[in-house]
């Protein structure tokens, strides 16, 4: 059986990673943050407490020592590294932190692999947000696109994907970096655009709101579901070679393109509700993301399985079942 330990086990990609991996039949461990409120610790993992509730450690990637305790302690064969200060927006609010979470904190994993547990695989959450502006000539990016980022989130991510290739390079290390493009789910944090619009539009139909209130309309993303991408993260280190992968669909659709899916969906007009808020612009815009995934589709058999539609479908059914207190 083998033994993965996956850091951000509770977000919105570690949940989904969890059961993926446990339907493998891998004895799953995870890193949590401690808050205040337990039960925020484990609320996304509800499919899967009961299997892995004896796993669960506390961390933080701001503090080496608890690291290294966990990596002796659970000696992984595949360490899935997703913790991070995740939010853009909240990256220029929280620039310090951000890196020490986003940067320092895969350093901190990375001395403590080499020094404890070299022989385990570890996936590096990289992020399309590291290509800022900067795009091929197709209007594409790709793993040679140049990285040009425009936060501190995009700076701290670069750091990292830098650092995984110099360890591999350096010490002969089986370090992946996955450089995702946005995925969402019914698990998203609801501060993410897809889920924020999402929710608000079903209380706008259910009557219990009148405004959405959105920054930036025109900025383009491309926009999967976290459960294929998660897929594309453990095929990565199945593979023979550590490598870095692009993850995407291809598919690039405006915030407004979202909008107006989501509430013709509710038979609704988004004029009637939309309204701009300079609060949710950032200071410098990341304005269009498109991935070229080719190399994961040919070297991994990887692609996505569920479209955009598919996903706002589905999250639009999960927002609709949900009770208003
Ligand atoms: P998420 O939902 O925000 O989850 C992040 C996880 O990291 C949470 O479990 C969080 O715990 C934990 N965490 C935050 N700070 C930590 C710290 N200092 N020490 C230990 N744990 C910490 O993010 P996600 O959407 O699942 O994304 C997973 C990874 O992929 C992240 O690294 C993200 O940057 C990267 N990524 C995501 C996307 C995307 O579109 N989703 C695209 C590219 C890359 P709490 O919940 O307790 O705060
Ligand atoms: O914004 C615009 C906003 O916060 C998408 C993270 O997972 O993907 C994610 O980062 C777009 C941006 O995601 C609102 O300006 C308009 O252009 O959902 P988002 P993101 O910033 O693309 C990358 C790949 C990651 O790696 C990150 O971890 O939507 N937008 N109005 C808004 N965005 C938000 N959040 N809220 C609004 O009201």
């Amino acid at each position: 059986m083998k033994k993965a330990l996956i850091t951000g086990i509770n977000g919105q990609d570690g949940s989904y990673l969890t059961e993926l991996l446990l339907q493998k039949k891998y004895e799953v461990h995870g890193i949590l943050k401690r808050n205040s409120v337990a039960e925020n610790q484990t609320s996304r993992l509800e499919y899967a407490y009961e299997e892995i509730k004896d796993n669960l450690y506390y961390a933080d990637m701001t503090d080496m020592a608890s690291l290294t305790r966990v990596l002796q302690e659970v000696q992984p064969d595949e360490i899935y590294h997703l913790a991070a200060q995740s939010h853009v927006r909240i990256s220029f609010d929280q620039p310090i932190y951000t890196a020490q979470t986003v940067a320092i904190g895969t350093m901190n994993l990375l001395e403590a692999i080499r020094l404890i547990c070299p022989k385990a695989k570890m996936y590096q959450a990289s992020s399309s947000e590291m290509f800022g502006n900067n795009v091929d000539g197709d209007g594409f990016q790709r793993e040679t696109t140049p990285m040009n980022p425009v936060s501190p989130y995009g700076c701290a991510k670069v750091f990292g994907y830098n650092l995984v290739r110099n360890y591999r390079n350096s010490y002969g290390l089986f370090l992946s970096n996955g450089i995702l493009f946005n995925h969402e789910s019914p698990r998203r944090g609801t501060n993410f655009v897809t889920n924020k619009v999402v929710k608000e539009a079903v209380k706008i139909k259910q009557g219990l709101s009148d405004r959405l209130e959105l920054g930036n309309l025109n900025a383009s993303r491309d926009w999967g579901h976290a459960k294929d991408y998660v897929r594309c993260m453990w095929l990565m280190l199945q593979h023979d070679k550590p490598d870095d992968f692009v993850c995407s669909t291809g598919v690039s659709h405006t915030v407004k393109d979202l909008v107006e899916y989501v509430f013709g969906k509710l038979d609704l007009n988004w004029k009637d509700y939309v309204v701009k808020n300079e609060k949710y612009y950032r200071p410098e815009e990341l304005d269009v993301l498109k991935g070229d995934s080719s190399k994961a589709r040919k070297e991994l058999g990887w692609k996505p399985l569920i479209t955009f539609e598919g996903m706002l479908d589905q999250m639009i059914t999960y927002w609709t079942g949900t009770y208003w207190d």
